[in-house]
């Protein structure tokens, strides 16, 4: 019942733009420096969001679990039996509130989590097919744009494809516009799409959800230096950057950002790349995207994929969105 794939086999890797790191050469070249975002996530850096997510501070992941908890019997009654394949399945968590939901209408439960941590999708399906006998897991060790261009026709009449927790606020407008576009290219008419995402709320929550007391964001953001220098043959000292996180209200986003505590040099020997560093320097690591519960259902709109229900928790914190194509 498991079937695992690698479409990020070593073949798949070398053509996949940006594997060499030229986009690590790119980002560290530019004024304001910057590293994209994908590197966060090693094997420590995907232990370190997985204890993010159960911060007290970071609201995100416990208040979309609690909504989907309340919606998962509509989401399964209004699709139909679906296949469900999800976008950065990560532990797959929340995915067992909506098979729990397909399950009690006696649906036959097709799962397909996509990941580029092979190792973490794959224990966590062997975890999901010991607890439902009757789950088919077709594993996608990926990239979203590899599968999503990848992505055959399900044997089912539909399939519901899941981006949950917010990722989506971790794309820029352009990015985010061209990952939708690919969304409605993978779907058929009249399947579906589950969102969640993080909205528009007090500035001293938001900084908060990011900057914790115990630091756990702040070692996740610096584990992108370890990262690299395991990946590349660097020299970063991680002692001499600090965490720097905000949130920017005219663009309803937070930043996070590396700050260099001194002037320093560094080398990343596999890339042929020495990068100077002023004191205060900073390299932007990544934004995360507040929502607005109207303009996100006008620009799934605008992608043909239609909002059929929208929820959300009586703080209004949080949104889960169905929307069919
Ligand atoms: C994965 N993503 C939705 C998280 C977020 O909240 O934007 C990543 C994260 N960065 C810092 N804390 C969590």
């Amino acid at each position: 019942r498991l079937q695992i794939e690698y479409l990020l086999s070593a073949t798949a890797l070398s053509q996949h733009k940006q594997s060499d790191g030229s986009d690590v050469v790119w980002g560290l070249t530019q004024t304001p420096k910057t590293i994209p975002p994908r590197y966060f996530y090693d094997d420590p850096g995907s232990q370190l969001f997985e204890q993010i997510c159960e911060l007290p501070e970071y609201y995100l992941t416990r208040t979309e679990g609690a909504i989907l908890q309340g919606c998962a019997a509509e989401i399964a009654r209004l699709t139909g039996a679906c296949e469900i394949v999800e976008l950065g399945s990560g532990s797959s968590t929340k995915t067992r509130i909506l098979l729990d939901a397909y399950n009690k209408l006696g649906y036959p439960l097709g799962y397909v989590p996509i990941d580029v941590s092979a190792g973490i999708l794959e224990s966590s399906a062997r975890e999901l097919l010991a607890d439902y006998p009757s789950l088919v897991v077709r594993a996608l060790v990926s990239t979203y744009e590899l599968a999503l261009e990848r992505l055959e026709a399900s044997r089912l009449a539909t399939r519901m494809i899941c981006f949950l927790g917010s990722t989506l606020g971790n794309l820029n407008r352009e990015e985010c516009d061209r990952f939708l576009s690919q969304i409605a290219d993978a779907l058929n008419v009249g399947e579906y799409f589950l969102l969640g995402v993080d909205l528009q709320k007090s500035e001293y929550l938001l900084n908060a959800a990011y900057n914790d007391s115990q630091g756990v964001t702040a070692a996740f953001n610096l584990n992108m230096l370890e990262h690299l220098n395991w990946r590349f043959d660097g020299n970063f000292d991680k002692a001499q950057f600090e965490h720097w996180a905000f949130y920017n209200k005219s663009q309803s986003q937070i930043e996070m950002h590396l700050r260099s505590v001194r002037s320093q040099t560094v080398q990343l020997r596999a890339l042929d790349l020495t990068v100077e560093f002023e004191k205060g320097e900073t390299i932007f690591t990544e934004i995360s995207r507040k929502f607005d519960l109207n303009s996100i259902q006008k620009e799934l709109q605008g992608h043909d994929l239609v909002p059929l229900q929208v929820w959300t928790d009586p703080n209004q914190w949080f949104g889960v969105l169905l929307c069919q194509m």
